[in-house]
């Protein structure tokens, strides 16, 4: 029998970002590391874990039921344990919170890693097909896994907690000489992201924007050695996994070989780039007429500081530089927020009535009194949006720094999304308490976001008006300045890590390959020089929170697919773009029919469930914006597009 020191072994979990969970692959809302020493000397678990081995031992059917119960029973446990002092590290950062954060994930990540080689064990053993995917499930569920060795793995979580803690904290502190102090020391004013990112939104000085968009960079090039080493025990404990590195890892949890995924990716992209093209050219002018030739030229990359956003990730900010004098957007939703007098919890509770309207069940009291709403004033906390469950049963959270904008409102349906699925899944096995695949998590409360129309927004008492179908178009290009634009970010974030993890691009030039892939995909520019002394992926939420992006690229392209089959079954005829699914009965359960499957089958089943497809379709975001190319197609008959 195999001795239990040898067992030992270490995974990173990513902190899973947006979608935390106290279940399956994915610690809760926690995110790294593996196991320690501390964990394999505890003797109230040694018993568990020598039990384990026992059953594994067993290599037939039956070993591997057992093993599967005991191994799901241990997962959780621990799960909820770490999602408990995440959570405590995302909203209170401190070096205390990271450290006991750091502790626990470690001992999550261990027992999930050795867990994993127990399973690799059943992998010539004649199973059916449920324990099969069981087993495989186990074998993936690791974001980042750690080589088995005790020391390696505690140093995977700690960097993760660091980095994570790093990029909440951080701060532009304009009045500072040195770069990276974000003490606010010297008596100046500091900036938070969620502070720069409103400027980044309603600014329309060059200056400035280009200041917010150099300053808040600084936060991340103390991040570049932390993430060097990340990769590097990553891609080892990927290794012994069987992976040739994370890239592959990462690709493989699609159920489909890992290069069949990347390519089914480029696949998509190829349908949405003309779109995507004939947006950035009409766009590319407008600003070019706003900001004169110095500030954005007529020709080649847009400047990615003019757009709206911190990252050039979604432009509808600036849909009022981009829309015709003649072309009124049907509505503004930061104003409607604002008119209704509504609190940050009002909107949340918006959201929640979407939901409920479709049968779901509401909220519990606890995600009322649990969940942080707005940015806390007394302290760090990590603001990016993000959606937990930390028991895996119906303590689910959110916790954003809301601010009353359309923006945010979009984003909270986004988070509830996640939340109403991880509740109406909690009766799976706790390898199934997932998505059917990552994707479909993003695209569910995006999905329900499509519904937020003018017809919607009258009936819930926001708009007196329905606007004629003159105004579609204002519609859509606010729509599309967000969803179409997205999309190349969407596409090149794990492009670039891909290549990181399987070793195409070096430290030493990280940097370079990130805007190679920002100026290609996106035909964007940096404002400023950028060198190997920046670190702008760092600069980015899901690359120290080692959140997977692929999944947002996904889920741009399912959401109109389950836009489209919802409102279908809502037995709406009319334009996808003014379908709302708001109430309708038939159109909720047929969305909560899939969404309880959670991940016990593989995602095209899920699909199928819902849309009667069982593939990734991009006929649907290509038909709803249809009536806007046509528009585009015109605006741009003059002009020389592409970069
Ligand atoms: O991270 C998120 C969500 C949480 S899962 C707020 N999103 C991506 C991002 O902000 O970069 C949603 C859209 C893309
Ligand atoms: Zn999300």
């Amino acid at each position: 029998m195999k001795k239990l020191a040898l067992v030992i072994a270490a995974a990173t979990f990513t902190l899973a970002g947006c979608d935390r969970e106290s279940t399956g692959g994915q610690p809760p809302a926690a995110a790294n590391p593996p196991s320690n020493l501390n964990y394999a000397a505890d003797s109230t678990d040694a018993g568990t874990v020598a039990k384990a081995a026992q059953s594994g031992d067993q290599l037939n059917a039956e070993g591997a039921k057992a093993f599967l119960d005991d191994a799901q029973q241990r997962l959780a446990k621990m799960a909820e344990e770490a999602s408990h002092a995440s959570w405590l590290a995302s909203t209170y950062i401190n070096l205390d919170s990271q450290f006991v954060e750091a502790l626990a994930m470690e001992r999550y990540t261990s027992l999930a890693v050795e867990l994993a080689q127990e399973a690799a064990k059943f992998d010539s053993v004649d199973l059916d097909p449920e324990t099969r995917r069981m087993l495989t499930m186990l074998k993936q569920g690791l974001v980042f896994p750690a080589p088995n060795d005790p020391k390696l793995t505690a140093e995977l979580a700690q960097i993760g907690s660091k980095m994570q803690g790093m990029y909440g904290a951080g701060k532009y502190c304009p009045d500072n000489k040195n770069d990276g102090d974000q003490s606010g020391e010297e008596g100046g004013k500091c900036y938070t992201l969620t502070e720069m990112g409103q400027m980044m939104a309603n600014s329309r000085d060059p200056k400035l924007l280009k200041d917010l968009w150099v300053g808040w960079r600084k936060v991340s090039p103390p991040m570049k050695p932390l993430y060097e080493r990340q990769v590097e025990i990553g891609n080892a404990g990927a290794k012994e996994l069987g992976y040739d590195n994370l890239s592959v890892m990462w690709r493989s949890k699609y159920d489909m070989p890992a290069d069949a995924f990347a390519a089914d990716m480029d696949n998509q992209w190829n349908k949405v780039k003309p779109l995507y093209e004939a947006l950035h050219c009409h766009v590319r002018a407008k600003l070019n007429e706003h900001y004169g030739d110095d500030v954005a030229p007529a020709s080649g990359k847009i400047p990615a500081h003019l757009l709206g956003n911190m990252w050039a990730q979604e432009w509808g900010n600036v849909y009022d530089v981009v829309k015709d004098d003649d072309m009124q957007a049907p509505y503004d939703l930061t104003q409607l927020v604002v008119d209704s007098g509504m609190s940050e919890k009002d909107m949340v509770k918006v959201g929640e009535k979407f939901f409920t309207s479709l049968g779901f069940k509401p909220l519990p009291e606890t995600f009322w009194e649990r969940s942080q709403f707005v940015q806390p004033r007394d302290r760090d906390v990590v603001c990016h949006a993000s959606a937990w469950n930390l028991d895996g049963k119906d303590d689910i959270r959110i916790k954003m720094c809301i601010n009353k904008t359309g923006e945010d409102l979009i984003t909270v349906h986004h988070e509830l999304g996640h939340n109403f699925y991880q509740r109406i899944y909690n009766e799976q096995p706790f390898l199934y308490k997932e998505g059917a695949n990552d994707g479909f998590h993003e695209a569910v409360g995006d999905t329900i976001a499509l519904s937020i129309t003018p017809k919607y927004l009258k009936e819930i008492g926001l708009m007196d008006e329905i606007p004629g179908a003159d105004k579609d178009i204002g519609y859509l290009m606010q729509q599309a300045l967000d969803k179409i634009a997205f999309l190349p970010f969407g596409l090149l974030v794990d492009k670039w890590r891909w290549q990181v993890f399987n070793g195409e691009v070096q430290p030493g030039d990280y940097n370079k390959a990130w805007w190679k892939l920002r100026e290609e995909y996106q035909g964007i520019q940096a404002p400023v020089e950028r060198s190997e002394a920046n670190f702008d992926p760092g600069a980015k939420y899901h690359i120290p929170g080692n959140t997977p992006y692929a999944r947002y690229f996904l889920a741009r392209i399912q959401q109109f697919q389950f836009h489209r089959a919802l409102c279908e079954a809502a037995g709406e005829t009319g334009p996808l773009h003014r379908c709302s699914i708001f109430k309708n009965k038939a159109a909720g359960e047929k969305l909560r029919n899939m969404l309880a499957m959670g991940a016990s089958k593989p995602w095209p089943d899920a699909m199928e469930a819902l849309t009667g497809q069982r593939e990734l379709d991009a006929s649907a975001i290509v038909d709803y914006f249809q009536p806007l190319m046509g528009y585009l197609k015109e605006q741009n008959a003059d002009r020389q597009c592409g970069w």
